[in-house]
Protein backbone atom coordinates (compact mmCIF):
# COMPACT_ATOMS: atom_id res chain seq x y z
CA UNK A 1 0.00 0.00 0.00
CA UNK A 2 1.02 3.30 -0.39
CA UNK A 3 -0.24 6.40 1.50
CA UNK A 4 -0.15 9.90 0.23
CA UNK A 5 0.68 12.23 2.75
CA UNK A 6 2.16 14.56 4.47
CA UNK A 7 3.60 13.85 8.05
CA UNK A 8 2.63 17.43 9.61
CA UNK A 9 -1.30 17.65 8.34
CA UNK A 10 -3.64 16.59 10.79
CA UNK A 11 -6.00 14.22 8.64
CA UNK A 12 -2.68 12.74 7.34
CA UNK A 13 -1.57 11.90 11.26
CA UNK A 14 -5.50 10.46 11.54
CA UNK A 15 -4.49 7.54 9.27
CA UNK A 16 -0.77 7.22 10.33
CA UNK A 17 -2.49 6.52 13.85
CA UNK A 18 -4.65 4.12 12.68
CA UNK A 19 -1.76 2.59 10.36
CA UNK A 20 -0.05 2.50 13.08
CA UNK A 21 -2.11 0.73 15.37
CA UNK A 22 -2.23 -2.10 13.99
CA UNK A 23 1.38 -2.15 12.41
CA UNK A 24 0.04 -2.17 8.94
CA UNK A 25 3.15 -1.82 6.59
CA UNK A 26 2.27 0.77 4.07
CA UNK A 27 4.76 2.92 2.06
CA UNK A 28 4.92 6.86 3.02
CA UNK A 29 4.85 8.98 -0.46
CA UNK A 30 5.43 12.23 1.11
CA UNK A 31 3.61 15.28 -0.17
CA UNK A 32 6.03 17.96 0.22
CA UNK A 33 5.88 21.54 -1.85
CA UNK A 34 9.15 20.75 -3.57
CA UNK A 35 8.46 17.13 -5.04
CA UNK A 36 6.65 17.62 -8.02
CA UNK A 37 6.67 14.12 -8.98
CA UNK A 38 4.65 13.06 -5.87
CA UNK A 39 2.52 16.14 -6.86
CA UNK A 40 1.73 14.98 -9.83
CA UNK A 41 0.79 11.39 -9.02
CA UNK A 42 -1.18 12.74 -6.20
CA UNK A 43 -3.26 15.04 -8.26
CA UNK A 44 -4.06 12.41 -10.81
CA UNK A 45 -5.19 9.96 -8.28
CA UNK A 46 -7.81 12.98 -6.48
CA UNK A 47 -8.02 15.71 -8.85
CA UNK A 48 -9.80 17.19 -5.31
CA UNK A 49 -5.87 16.85 -4.13
CA UNK A 50 -6.73 16.54 -0.51
CA UNK A 51 -4.62 14.30 1.75
CA UNK A 52 -4.31 11.69 2.56
CA UNK A 53 -4.72 9.10 -0.30
CA UNK A 54 -4.53 5.45 -0.04
CA UNK A 55 -3.73 3.36 -2.59
CA UNK A 56 -3.96 -0.07 -2.35
CA UNK A 57 -3.48 -2.53 -4.79
CA UNK A 58 -5.93 -1.26 -7.54
CA UNK A 59 -7.93 0.74 -5.87
CA UNK A 60 -7.49 4.23 -4.89
CA UNK A 61 -9.56 5.29 -1.85
CA UNK A 62 -9.73 8.59 -0.29
CA UNK A 63 -11.57 10.66 2.76
CA UNK A 64 -9.79 9.41 6.08
CA UNK A 65 -13.07 8.17 7.56
CA UNK A 66 -13.43 5.34 4.58
CA UNK A 67 -9.88 5.25 4.65
CA UNK A 68 -9.81 3.55 8.33
CA UNK A 69 -12.93 1.83 7.99
CA UNK A 70 -10.97 0.43 4.37
CA UNK A 71 -8.51 -0.46 6.71
CA UNK A 72 -10.24 -2.25 9.21
CA UNK A 73 -12.33 -4.38 6.37
CA UNK A 74 -9.35 -5.63 4.19
CA UNK A 75 -6.14 -5.41 6.89
CA UNK A 76 -7.42 -6.55 10.30
CA UNK A 77 -5.41 -6.52 13.02
CA UNK A 78 -5.94 -6.83 16.95
CA UNK A 79 -7.33 -3.30 17.29
CA UNK A 80 -10.41 -3.17 15.69
CA UNK A 81 -11.36 0.25 14.63
CA UNK A 82 -14.84 -0.41 14.17
CA UNK A 83 -16.70 -2.09 16.80
CA UNK A 84 -18.00 -5.33 15.09
CA UNK A 85 -21.22 -4.91 16.69
CA UNK A 86 -23.27 -2.45 14.78
CA UNK A 87 -24.86 0.13 16.96
CA UNK A 88 -21.62 0.67 18.97
CA UNK A 89 -19.99 0.70 15.76
CA UNK A 90 -22.44 4.02 15.00
CA UNK A 91 -21.35 5.97 18.20
CA UNK A 92 -17.94 5.62 16.95
CA UNK A 93 -19.15 6.53 13.23
CA UNK A 94 -21.22 9.69 14.96
CA UNK A 95 -17.97 10.99 16.77
CA UNK A 96 -15.86 10.59 14.19
CA UNK A 97 -18.55 13.05 12.27
CA UNK A 98 -18.00 15.40 15.49
CA UNK A 99 -14.18 15.28 15.70
CA UNK A 100 -13.83 15.91 11.83
CA UNK A 101 -16.90 18.27 11.45
CA UNK A 102 -16.44 20.33 14.70
CA UNK A 103 -13.08 20.45 15.79
CA UNK A 104 -11.05 19.86 12.83
CA UNK A 105 -12.82 22.39 10.56
CA UNK A 106 -12.88 24.79 12.68
CA UNK A 107 -9.07 24.76 13.62
CA UNK A 108 -8.39 24.34 10.44
CA UNK A 109 -10.13 27.52 9.33
CA UNK A 110 -7.96 29.57 11.93
CA UNK A 111 -4.77 28.01 11.03
CA UNK A 112 -5.46 28.42 7.54
CA UNK A 113 -6.53 32.03 7.85
CA UNK A 114 -3.18 32.73 9.60
CA UNK A 115 -1.73 31.74 5.92
CA UNK A 116 -3.66 34.11 3.78
CA UNK A 117 -2.49 37.44 2.69
CA UNK A 118 -3.59 39.98 5.02
CA UNK A 119 -6.27 41.64 2.39
CA UNK A 120 -7.63 37.88 1.99
CA UNK A 121 -8.13 37.00 5.90
CA UNK A 122 -11.49 36.31 7.42
CA UNK A 123 -12.02 37.94 10.87
CA UNK A 124 -15.87 36.95 10.86
CA UNK A 125 -15.18 33.23 10.16
CA UNK A 126 -12.59 32.88 12.43
CA UNK A 127 -14.47 34.15 15.31
CA UNK A 128 -17.25 31.81 13.93
CA UNK A 129 -14.52 28.87 14.26
CA UNK A 130 -13.29 30.17 17.73
CA UNK A 131 -17.03 29.92 19.11
CA UNK A 132 -17.76 26.48 17.16
CA UNK A 133 -14.66 25.30 19.39
CA UNK A 134 -15.57 26.54 22.10
CA UNK A 135 -18.67 24.90 22.05
CA UNK A 136 -17.49 21.68 21.01
CA UNK A 137 -14.87 21.97 23.86
CA UNK A 138 -18.14 22.12 26.37
CA UNK A 139 -19.94 19.16 24.63
CA UNK A 140 -17.26 16.89 24.60
CA UNK A 141 -16.27 17.75 28.14
CA UNK A 142 -19.28 16.16 29.30
CA UNK A 143 -19.86 13.53 26.50
CA UNK A 144 -17.08 11.58 27.64
CA UNK A 145 -16.89 11.99 30.97
CA UNK A 146 -15.90 8.72 32.80
CA UNK A 147 -14.96 7.04 29.45
CA UNK A 148 -10.91 5.99 28.79
CA UNK A 149 -11.17 6.67 24.79
CA UNK A 150 -13.85 9.00 23.01
CA UNK A 151 -16.50 6.05 22.56
CA UNK A 152 -15.09 3.90 25.88
CA UNK A 153 -13.10 1.34 26.87
CA UNK A 154 -11.82 0.80 23.62
CA UNK A 155 -9.53 2.93 21.20
CA UNK A 156 -11.26 3.46 17.92
CA UNK A 157 -11.87 5.31 15.13
CA UNK A 158 -13.16 7.88 17.01
CA UNK A 159 -9.90 8.20 18.36
CA UNK A 160 -7.82 8.02 15.31
CA UNK A 161 -10.18 11.38 14.82
CA UNK A 162 -9.76 13.46 17.78
CA UNK A 163 -5.98 12.57 18.64
CA UNK A 164 -4.85 15.29 15.94
CA UNK A 165 -8.22 16.96 16.14
CA UNK A 166 -7.46 18.12 19.66
CA UNK A 167 -3.63 18.13 18.81
CA UNK A 168 -3.63 21.18 17.07
CA UNK A 169 -6.83 22.58 18.05
CA UNK A 170 -5.68 23.71 21.61
CA UNK A 171 -2.75 24.76 19.95
CA UNK A 172 -5.24 27.38 17.21
CA UNK A 173 -7.52 27.81 20.39
CA UNK A 174 -6.45 27.09 23.59
CA UNK A 175 -8.93 24.28 25.52
CA UNK A 176 -10.01 26.34 28.25
CA UNK A 177 -9.20 25.06 31.65
CA UNK A 178 -12.85 24.42 33.12
CA UNK A 179 -12.80 21.50 30.67
CA UNK A 180 -10.57 19.29 32.79
CA UNK A 181 -12.06 15.95 30.87
CA UNK A 182 -10.65 16.74 27.80
CA UNK A 183 -7.23 17.90 28.77
CA UNK A 184 -6.83 14.63 30.36
CA UNK A 185 -8.26 13.18 26.92
CA UNK A 186 -6.15 14.85 24.80
CA UNK A 187 -3.21 14.21 27.73
CA UNK A 188 -3.99 10.40 27.13
CA UNK A 189 -4.05 10.54 23.10
CA UNK A 190 -0.99 11.96 23.32
CA UNK A 191 0.60 8.62 25.26
CA UNK A 192 -0.65 6.10 23.05
CA UNK A 193 2.24 4.94 21.00
CA UNK A 194 0.30 5.38 17.80
CA UNK A 195 -0.36 9.13 17.78
CA UNK A 196 2.87 10.08 19.64
CA UNK A 197 4.64 8.38 17.03
CA UNK A 198 2.97 10.26 14.36
CA UNK A 199 3.40 13.54 16.82
CA UNK A 200 6.98 12.29 17.07
CA UNK A 201 7.41 12.25 13.19
CA UNK A 202 5.99 15.67 12.67
CA UNK A 203 8.17 17.35 15.31
CA UNK A 204 11.05 18.59 12.55
CA UNK A 205 7.89 20.24 10.64
CA UNK A 206 6.70 22.33 13.72
CA UNK A 207 8.32 25.71 12.83
CA UNK A 208 5.62 25.18 9.21
CA UNK A 209 2.75 26.01 12.07
CA UNK A 210 1.48 29.42 10.59
CA UNK A 211 0.21 30.61 14.68
CA UNK A 212 3.51 29.23 15.84
CA UNK A 213 3.42 26.33 17.23
CA UNK A 214 3.83 26.36 21.17
CA UNK A 215 6.71 25.00 23.35
CA UNK A 216 5.51 22.09 24.57
CA UNK A 217 3.38 18.64 23.46
N1 LIG B 1 -12.43 15.32 4.44
C1 LIG B 1 -11.06 15.07 4.08
C2 LIG B 1 -10.21 16.26 4.50
C3 LIG B 1 -8.77 16.14 4.07
C4 LIG B 1 -8.03 17.47 4.17
O1 LIG B 1 -8.64 18.55 4.25
N2 LIG B 1 -6.70 17.38 4.17
C5 LIG B 1 -5.89 18.58 4.19
C6 LIG B 1 -4.61 18.33 4.95
S1 LIG B 1 -4.85 18.23 6.69
C7 LIG B 1 -5.51 18.95 2.78
O2 LIG B 1 -5.35 18.11 1.92
N3 LIG B 1 -5.33 20.24 2.52
C8 LIG B 1 -4.85 20.70 1.25
C9 LIG B 1 -5.79 21.65 0.60
O3 LIG B 1 -6.78 22.06 1.25
O4 LIG B 1 -5.55 21.99 -0.55
C10 LIG B 1 -10.60 13.77 4.70
O5 LIG B 1 -11.13 13.35 5.73
O6 LIG B 1 -9.71 13.12 4.10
Amino acid sequence: MKLYAHLFSSYCQKVLTALYENAIPFELRMLTPGDQQAAAEHAALWPLKRMPVLVDGGRTVVETSIIIEHLDLHHPGPVRLIPADARAALVVRMLDRFFDNYVMTPMQKIVLDGIRAREHRDPFGVAEARALLDTAYRWLDGAIAGRAWAAGDAFTLADCAAAPALFYADWAHAIGPTYGNVHAYRRRLLTRPSFARAVDEARPYRPLFPLGAPDRD
